[in-house]
């Protein structure tokens, strides 16, 4: 068996692990499609009362302006509705859910964010892993749930089956400098993506889900939110975004790519345990040294502890930062 440092139904050599797995004639068929088209759709897991109670959080504590919440809000989305709501961190880490997680990747599942949308996102077309992207790469996953049965109405998700295939596109792929990018260059890489679906002629397909419905997305898929064809419809859905355990955890468009100064999700929480989330590479311990204010490059022939290392970094930087780094 050909051994490579992706999860293993990203792999090439996907048929061959799948042989020697001892998996239900089930889990096969789900690792089978997931591996085929970068997504499943699975229906009559999550009870109807637990979809009510997470929409009714949302409405109640999400989106109620008086409601104290110390995370990210806006009239469309609630950012880690998990920390105030029980409902939706039961959503985010609903067993079945995650016992699949951990059977499509082989590694503890790590439920790290979940965002809670009202009305449709009306999203343009783009891949998870510009903003959580893993080493080894692709130990990320989205999981969509439906609170409220979806129409071509209300802005249904969308994604192309099989473009999870393709490379793993940032802003390195599409600028031409080496100085660090920013989220403004997200509109460039949106035009960028939906030029490559054209390009490659991938059908694109919505998801016209029940309520309860989930959608599990591979980090790499490209996806998106339609249009609102009725601009009064709401469109309750909770996805909760997932690492696995014993990765480096970055976010590439905050990251040079050209210089591989990653940006390192940091302060990651897993919402399972409420315990920060340890970054390693396959378990190795890894030692960074910062390059910038909010960048670090992997160096593991550094001898001293990290800690004192960061340090030296850090005096490092600050000494050089206006002559040398920028
Ligand atoms: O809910 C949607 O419309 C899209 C959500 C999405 O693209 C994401 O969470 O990455």
């Amino acid at each position: 068996m050909t051994n490579m440092n992706l999860p293993w139904v990203e792999s090439p050599f996907f048929k061959e692990i799948l042989a020697e797995k001892q998996l239900s004639e089930e889990q096969k068929r789900i690792a089978t499609e997931y591996n085929e088209n970068g997504f499943i759709v699975l229906s009559g897991i999550i009870p109807q009362t637990l979809i009510d109670e997470v929409q009714k959080d949302s409405e109640k504590m999400g989106f109620d302006k008086d409601f104290p919440i110390t995370t990210y809000r806006d009239a469309n989305r609630v950012q880690d509705l998990w920390t105030v709501s029980e409902n939706a961190k039961q959503l985010a880490c609903y067993p079945q859910v995650l016992e699949i997680l951990e059977m499509l990747y082989g590694r503890e599942v790590i439920p790290f964010q979940t965002l809670n949308f009202k009305v449709g996102t009306q999203q343009k077309a783009h891949s998870d892993t510009i903003h959580f992207s893993s080493l080894p790469a692709k130990y990320m996953c989205g999981v969509w749930v439906a609170l409220e049965d979806i129409t071509p109405e209300n802005g249904a998700v969308y994604y192309y089956p099989k473009s999870q295939r393709l490379p793993e596109y940032d802003f390195s792929s599409i600028k031409d400098g080496v100085n660090d990018s920013s989220y403004n260059d997200y509109s460039e890489y949106e035009v960028f993506i939906e030029s490559l679906m054209k390009q490659y002629d991938i059908e694109k397909k919505c998801f016209y889900a029940k309520k309860g419905d989930i959608l599990i997305w591979s980090s790499n898929i490209i996806h998106g939110g339609s249009p609102l064809l009725n601009k009064e419809s709401t469109r309750w859905s909770q996805v909760t975004h997932y690492y696995f355990k014993d990765c480096i955890y970055y976010t590439p468009m905050l990251s040079n790519m050209v210089t591989n100064e990653l940006f390192l999700r940091n302060n990651l929480v897993n919402i399972r345990t409420n315990e920060p989330v340890k970054q390693s590479f396959n378990g190795e311990e890894v030692k960074f040294i910062k390059t910038s204010k909010d960048k670090y490059i992997i160096n593991n022939r550094i001898r001293k502890s990290n800690t004192l290392f960061k340090f030296v970094g850090n005096l490092v930087y600050k000494h050089f930062t206006k002559k040398d780094f920028r």
